[in-house]
């Protein structure tokens, strides 16, 4: 039976009764979804790029052409040595000109499973081959843990990899307090693939043994109800002001583990004159917690002693962080952690992200993955992740990054393959007005995405569908050959082919390729990943009989508790922070003098913040958070994405105190608004929401009318472009004002 890997999980292909190719879950998954089922579709093949076209007015008037601008201009159809040319030329020109450092390479974003034909490592290599890039650093997904967290505690790889695993915490938790939730719906996926979905069978686990949940939020229902979990409701952004409120009880009621915090922290002391208000004049007590996070004082009062003592587990979803001053939550957590004592204690201490994704909590030991070498960047300027508009806008400008001073350089071609920035950057109209000014823009997708249709020339790209592969994630038990279920749509092509045949005509052919076909990548991957694996004591078949095999279930079971050698002997395991210890005041960051990330965990209300008190009564706090029934913005046309919307508009999720404030109804449309965009959403009542708060998933593929009003409920059309702070410069999409209101044709 052939099979393929999607990062929503293994598919097996069948045959139809109409002889058509079917996909359908894996037979080994316990919890298997219906993502992109339907990707063969018409709803989903209607969208694909068939041939290579080339932006009209650049076709005619060459790099640097305005025309309509780009994502308003038609788009010709060329052959393919045509478009091969072109952007043979373009990158030569520019690297001829300005050189390599004016060339945009990050190509974030997630595109395909499979460790071969993974577009963002392909075009990572292509571009090394050529000269380098610049790249990008760190991720929208947690954009200011990758810098506060290896400061203050950890690396993230090692956070990442070694998070206590679900069974341990089965036994011996007492009390599982979430800061938002333990989504099932996010741990439908994984970064290259998921064998079996894990989390509901681990929560039900927990359960029966009696581990207590709290999940402190502004949704009640991102637990799953067999955790039967108490809800204490926060506003959004305001669990820094919530933590604090807890710490100050334990402070105030000697339920501190001062031992730990003197044999394994540093800095505590200067903490706590912040917590008890000798330093600013503000007691950080629950009063004041309640009146900042909308909880009432007494819930936080009564958990702080119901944590004191007992075996804690603390947990954060990453879109806390993916929001302004996002570094705070997560070093104040790692601080509540180590005040109670429970770091590195089984079933105890924090999590960044169960839930998040199925790997987090995995019993999976870490085996050496098959995946492509991406050679050396010559260029070592980088933006953070989030920072692209701001880096096209100013160019020559300076910014402030994790300690440093850098300057944003100027670029003139981009390259793009595997991501959507025109799904995930913040701001969308803001990122249209950064994007015309490159002289070009290349763009290889599957899709026409707003990203393709924003682009100069566009390569169409083969879906993971049309090709062979390996699959295989980290902390996932399993390696599977990935068989192609259909022929290549259209004049499409492999990401890795168009890469060799510009590398070839680049001077860089055999650089890029090695002499070697895809077929032969495979191979040598498989054969370098099989020799490793064999010496962490993983057998694995040879490759012939690899491609032939069902999934292969991979061992290497192992019990993890999250800095457990650490707890054990601070002196024989320091952390890899400055003092070796944990730092609740940090020095380096406290001589850095950034205004917005002091040195120890503090409450700094976002700019976008509506006061002490609350919100103005005609805004709403808009979350974006990550769509349930599909991948971002992949596969949106197709079925289960389709299935969650009405009339093909997303749904915006709404308190029924709100929708009645602004006279909206279930079903009804709405125009969500502020300064920097609109669009419509379609009105959906959820109970168990915070009023003041609106919900709507990112991943509706862009699509605003001629007055600029987007269609399709894309929520980055509203959401601010501004980092985390001067420190991380993570992406802070879930702080954002809105207005909402009945759409009527007169109100746009
Ligand atoms: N407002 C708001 N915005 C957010 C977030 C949020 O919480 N709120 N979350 C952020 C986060 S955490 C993330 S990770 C990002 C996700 O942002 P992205 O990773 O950019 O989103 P995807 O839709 O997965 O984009 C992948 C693209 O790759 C293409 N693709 C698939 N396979 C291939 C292939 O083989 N070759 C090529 N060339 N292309 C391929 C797909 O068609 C798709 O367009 O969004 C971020 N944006
Ligand atoms: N189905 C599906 N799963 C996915 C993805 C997808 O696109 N689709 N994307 C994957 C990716 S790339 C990533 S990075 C992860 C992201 O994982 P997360 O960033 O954790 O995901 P979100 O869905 O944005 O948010 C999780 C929960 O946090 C809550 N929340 C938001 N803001 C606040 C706040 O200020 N305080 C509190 N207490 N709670 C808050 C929301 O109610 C939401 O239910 O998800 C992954 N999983
Ligand atoms: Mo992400």
């Amino acid at each position: 039976m052939p099979y393929t890997s999607t990062h929503w999980g293994i598919r097996e292909i069948i045959t139809g009764k109409d002889g058509e190719p079917r996909l359908i879950p894996y037979d080994a998954d316990p919890d298997a979804n219906d993502f992109g089922l339907d990707q063969l579709s018409d709803a989903v093949q209607s969208k694909r790029v068939l041939r290579p076209a080339v932006r009209e007015s650049f076709l005619q008037q060459g790099a640097g052409a305005t025309g309509a601008g780009r994502g308003e201009d038609q788009f010709v159809e060329v052959d393919w040595d045509a478009a091969l040319d072109l952007a043979a030329s373009e990158i030569a020109r520019v690297r001829g000109t300005q050189g390599n450092g004016a060339i945009f390479g990050g190509s974030y974003g997630w595109s395909s499973a499979g460790r071969f034909h993974h577009a963002q490592s392909q075009v990572h290599r292509f571009l090394n081959s050529v000269g380098g890039y610049v790249a990008h650093r760190n991720t929208y997904s947690l954009g200011a843990a990758h810098v506060i967290l290896p400061r203050v505690v950890m690396p993230m790889g090692a956070l990442m990899n070694g998070h206590t695993d679900w069974d341990t915490l089965a036994e011996h938790c007492e009390i599982f307090v979430s800061f938002g939730g333990v989504p099932t719906k996010n741990a439908q996926v994984s970064a290259g693939g998921v064998a079996r979905h894990r989390l509901r069978g681990a929560l039900r686990r927990m359960a029966e043994r009696g581990v207590r949940f709290v999940n402190i939020g502004p949704e009640r229902d991102n637990i799953d109800p067999v955790t039967s979990a108490q809800w204490i409701g926060v506003r959004p952004n305001t669990d820094t002001a919530f933590m604090l409120g807890l710490a100050y009880v334990l402070a105030t009621e000697e339920l501190v583990d001062r031992e730990f915090l003197q044999s394994h922290c540093v800095g505590y002391d200067q903490f706590e004159k912040y917590l008890l208000g000798e330093s600013d004049g503000v007691a950080k007590t629950p009063d004041w917690a309640a009146s900042i996070s909308g909880a009432e004082a007494h819930d936080i009062m009564v958990l702080a002693r119901q944590l004191g003592g007992s075996r804690v587990m603390l947990n954060m979803a990453w879109a806390l962080q993916r929001a302004a001053h996002g570094e705070q939550p997560c070093w104040m957590l790692v601080t509540l952690a180590a005040m109670l004592g429970q770091v590195g204690l089984p079933g105890g201490g924090f999590g960044i992200g169960y839930g998040a994704v199925n790997s987090i909590g995995s019993e999976g030991k870490r085996l050496p993955a098959p995946t492509l070498p991406q050679g050396t960047n010559p260029i070592s300027d980088f933006i953070p992740v989030a920072r692209i508009a701001d880096m096209l806008l100013k160019p020559g400008s300076t910014y402030d990054y994790d300690g440093e001073q850098r300057v944003y350089p100027d670029i003139r071609l981009i390259y793009w393959a595997g991501g959507n920035p025109f799904h995930h950057h913040q701001d969308i109209n803001r990122l249209r007005r950064a994007w015309q000014r490159p002289e070009t823009i290349i763009v290889n997708e599957c899709y026409w995405t707003a990203t393709a249709q924003h682009a100069d020339i566009v390569f169409p790209a083969t879906i993971s569908l049309e090709r062979e592969d390996i699959g295989y994630a980290s902390l996932e038990h399993h390696m599977l050959w990935m068989s192609p279920a259909t022929a290549v749509l259209g004049e499409a092509r492999d990401d890795y082919d168009i890469f060799a045949a510009l590398a070839e005509r680049l001077g860089a052919g055999e650089v890029f390729t090695e002499g070697r076909t895809a077929r032969a990548w495979l191979e040598h991957l498989y054969g370098q990943s099989r020799d490793r694996m064999s010496e962490a004591g993983q057998k694995l078949p040879e490759f012939s009989e690899f491609c032939q095999s069902p999934p292969l279930h991979l061992g290497g079971r192992e019990r993890k508790v999250l800095l457990e050698a650490f707890r054990r002997d601070p002196v024989a395991a320091p952390l890899a922070t400055p003092s070796g210890r944990i730092e609740i005041f940090s020095d380096a960051i406290a001589a850095l003098g950034l205004d917005d990330c002091p040195g120890h965990p503090c409450w700094l209300p976002p700019a976008e913040w509506p006061s002490e008190t609350g919100l103005r009564p005609e805004q709403l706090h808009l979350l974006s958070d990550q769509p349930a029934h599909r991948l971002h913005s992949q596969l949106d046309s197709g079925a289960a994405s389709q299935r969650s919307k009405k009339g093909g508009v997303e749904q915006v999720r709404l308190s029924a105190a709100d929708a009645m404030r602004f006279g909206l109804a279930e079903g009804d449309t709405a125009v969500l608004s502020n300064e920097r965009g609109q669009c419509l959403a379609s009105v959906h009542i959820q109970d168990g929401l915070m009023a003041g708060t609106a919900i709507l998933s990112t991943g509706a593929w862009y699509a605003p009318n001629q007055d600029g009003l987007d269609q399709s409920g894309n929520p980055n059309v509203l959401t601010a472009d501004v980092g985390t702070s001067k420190l991380a410069q993570g992406s802070s999409a879930q702080t954002c004002l809105i207005k909402i209101e009945p759409y009527s044709v007169s109100s746009t």
